[in-house]
């Protein structure tokens, strides 16, 4: 069995919105393990590293200033699959269409602003991962 790791963040709407200690209570309670745990204020340059692959994209600039708008708490937790297991608890992207049942399908909806603020990130492959654990616990 293959222990595979990923990189989890509650972002800034879900740490505002009190709901940290809920997200990850729901990421242990499937099995997966914390293995780091921080809280943030990110500078612009870790986030234009983070989400170099969306840089040009129309919702990158607002997706740095909400990034920036407030504290982000940084996990790591680990597991056999917690990559896929976690994007699939995390659910799809949209928070109002997210399958109830989802950190973002339970959590949250569409504020009405030219981002979705979907609570939290999950790296999507374990390249993504090591590169993603690498910039926020170096
Ligand atoms: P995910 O976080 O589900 O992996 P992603 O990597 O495609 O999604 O995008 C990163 C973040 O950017 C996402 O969590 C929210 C925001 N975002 C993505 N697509 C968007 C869009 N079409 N409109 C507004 N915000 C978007
Ligand atoms: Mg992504």
């Amino acid at each position: 069995m293959s222990v595979e790791r990923t990189l989890v963040l509650v972002k800034p709407d879900g740490v505002s919105r009190g709901l940290t200690g809920s997200i990850l209570a729901r990421i242990e309670a499937k099995g997966y393990t914390l293995a780091e745990l921080k809280l943030v204020e990110p500078t612009r340059e870790l986030l234009e590293k983070h989400y170099e692959e969306h840089i040009g994209k129309p919702f990158y600039e607002p997706l740095v200033e909400f990034m920036l708008s407030g504290p982000v708490a940084a996990a790591v937790f680990e597991g056999h699959r917690v990559i896929e297991g976690f994007r699939s608890l995390a659910g799809t992207t949209d928070p109002t269409t997210a399958a109830p049942g989802t950190i973002r399908g339970d959590f949250g909806r569409d504020w009405g602003v030219k981002v979705q603020q979907n609570l939290v990130h999950g790296s999507d492959s374990p390249e993504s991962a090591e590169r993603e654990i690498g910039i926020w616990f170096s």
